[in-house]
């Protein structure tokens, strides 16, 4: 801690600084690493943290939230069917039933509200960090590569670090980049009907709501996909802005993780 001496500056400055690398260090060798703070990555997060289990979250912008944020279109309201509404009431989060199948929400409500409720259950996030690589040895993948995304961004020339996982979900939504590194680059077969990624197909709401429930699953020893990523994992159409199937995928893959976790 900073002397009594030390004037304001150099303890605001020392707080940030040696609370952040605590953090980090803290979470060098996790549970469970998510990628991308989306509601399916929020919700796992929060179930698996809850449990027990030490989880950290990966999220490349700099406000969590994934798609959650623009509603429809930027109308800034959200859909849900009656099973989902039910788990973000367990986040405190206000649904306002529509008819006798659908709840709105405020997008607002529910971005802050499922970032709070991961937090809230033990889970790190860590923002405006991304994921640009994934560790494997011996046909498990078993850690994620993480440098700052304005590094990216700017394409600049920096090494990432590494933290160690015994288990990671990819959470990043359309593009599924986690489950891109395991195919295209480690060149493994996943758990899918061609061992690749098939791609999303367009929009069919109902049945995009159930195959992301459905395709949410281990794809790989120590790699598991979430949400958008899991439905473009194998092929699911795509559903729009109705978010129940997003908010189930992320628990059922928390379900899935903590079984896989607790039979090692
Ligand atoms: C760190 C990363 C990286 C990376 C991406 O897209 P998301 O909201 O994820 P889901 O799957 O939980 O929810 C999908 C939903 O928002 C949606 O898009 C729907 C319902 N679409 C329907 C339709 O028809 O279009 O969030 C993913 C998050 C984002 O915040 C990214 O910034 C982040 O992942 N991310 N974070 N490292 N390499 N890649």
């Amino acid at each position: 801690m900073g002397s009594n001496n030390a004037v304001m500056e150099e303890v605001i400055s020392g707080a940030i600084v040696r609370r952040y690398f605590r953090k980090l260090e803290d979470n060098l060798a996790i549970d469970v690493a998510i990628v991308g703070a989306g509601p399916s990555g929020l919700v796992a997060a929060h179930d698996l943290a809850k449990a027990g289990l030490k989880v950290a979250v990966y999220e490349s912008k700099l406000a969590p939230g994934g798609g959650t944020w623009g509603g429809g279109m930027l109308f800034n309201e959200v859909t849900v069917q009656n099973d989902a509404a039910e788990i973000l009431h367990e986040f405190g989060i206000t649904t306002v039933p529509y008819d006798d199948k659908y709840h709105t929400v405020d997008s607002v409500e529910m971005a802050s509200g499922l970032i709070f409720g991961a937090r809230k259950a033990g889970a790190t996030i860590f923002n405006t960090v991304k994921v640009e690589d994934i560790v494997m040895h011996d046909g498990v993948v078993s850690g994620v590569v993480i440098n700052w995304n304005p590094v990216a961004r700017l394409e600049m020339h920096v090494d990432p670090i590494v933290v160690t996982t015994r288990a990671l979900i990819d959470g990043t939504g359309h593009p599924s980049e986690i489950v891109n590194k395991a195919v295209n680059k480690a060149g493994v077969k996943i758990d899918s009907p061609t061992g690749g990624i098939l791609g999303e197909k367009p929009m069919w709401m109902e049945d995009g709501e159930r195959t992301t429930v459905a395709n949410t699953k281990r794809l790989y020893p120590g790699l598991y996909a979430s949400g958008m990523a899991a439905n473009n994992v194998q092929g699911g159409f795509r559903m729009g802005p109705i978010f129940g199937g997003m908010l189930k995928s992320g628990r059922k893959i928390a379900e899935i993780v903590k079984a896989d976790l607790s039979a090692k």
